[in-house]
């Protein structure tokens, strides 16, 4: 059987690791990525979500790794994952994991976060250079001095095979939109709450409005009516004063309060058409 950390290592270098879709390309994603791919589940569970890469060792359950702090004369084994402690450079550490190491240095496979090329996400540049080679030394201005390493327990292994997506546990799918056939009768009877509070039906309301309508339009019509009924006794009394000679609409009469006045200046309110009228039988 292979052994999946070697998928893991052909298929690693030249992808950006990010894992935890936050800050670029850190190192510690790259642990993160390693543990998901070799172990099959979520980073959180196999990993652990860390401050620094230095807090590492602490965090790691035991269930997946066996935790070895340095020693005077340790050599790393392949897929060991280093963890290093910052330094005044860099206070929060490193990791990376082993490709091959000797007693002068390691050979890893990293991301570095303060790598050029950088990328402006979440409020700050970070690094967006890709998972890559590095010669690592066992105590560097930078990384700090290696303060142990993390080797995978055997048995927690993936049996190998294809490399599982980043965090693929963790992505919701989308769920597409359903085209739902709904009928005209489904529709109307749906049950709806108004504003009342009241139990109404869509149908219920369309009926309301359409009877709300329809005295509307009746007492539009009665209204219509009423002005033409109006308009026709005002035409009436139009055509009734217009016969009026000149002399009675211009003799001082009085009315019922006592006030002097004319007939001719009482219907001043008139329509412009008595004017006219009047003016047309003067003329
Ligand atoms: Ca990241």
């Amino acid at each position: 059987m292979s052994d999946i950390r070697e998928d893991w290592a052909v298929t690693t270098v030249g992808q950006a690791l990010n894992p935890d879709r936050f800050a670029g390309n850190q190192c510690v994603d790259v642990t993160d990525h390693f543990g998901e791919c070799i172990f099959g589940v979520p980073w959180q569970q196999c990993v652990g979500g860390v401050r620094g890469a230095k807090d590492l060792l602490d965090r790691a359950p035991d269930e997946y790794w066996t935790r070895i702090d340095y020693y005077h004369g340790f050599i790393p084994e392949r897929f060991d994952v280093l963890v290093y402690a910052g330094d005044d450079l860099n206070e929060w550490g490193h990791t990376a994991v082993v490709e091959s190491a000797d007693k002068i240095g390691i050979n890893v496979i990293q991301q570095d976060g303060f790598a050029a090329p950088h990328q402006f996400v979440d409020g700050n540049w970070y690094s967006a250079k890709p998972a890559h080679r590095a010669r690592l030394a066992y105590s560097a201005r930078g990384t700090g001095r290696l303060l142990g390493v993390l080797r995978a327990r055997p048995e927690k292994l993936r049996a190998g095979g294809t490399i599982q997506l980043q965090s693929a546990s963790t992505i919701t799918p989308i769920t597409p939109i359903q085209e739902v056939e709904v009928s005209a009768e489904e529709v109307f009877n749906k049950k709806l709450t108004l504003k009342n509070g009241a139990e109404s039906t869509f149908e219920n309301q369309v009926l309301n409005i359409s009877d709300d309508l329809s005295k509307v339009l009746k007492r539009q019509e009665e209204d219509r009516n009423y002005a033409q009924a109006v308009n026709g006794k005002l035409d009436g009394i139009i055509n009734l004063i217009a016969a009026l000679p000149t002399e009675v609409l211009r003799q001082k009469i009085t009315t019922v309060d006592g006030r002097e006045t004319t007939l001719e200046t009482e219907v001043k309110w008139l329509p412009t058409n008595f004017q006219a009228v009047q003016s047309g039988g003067k003329a």
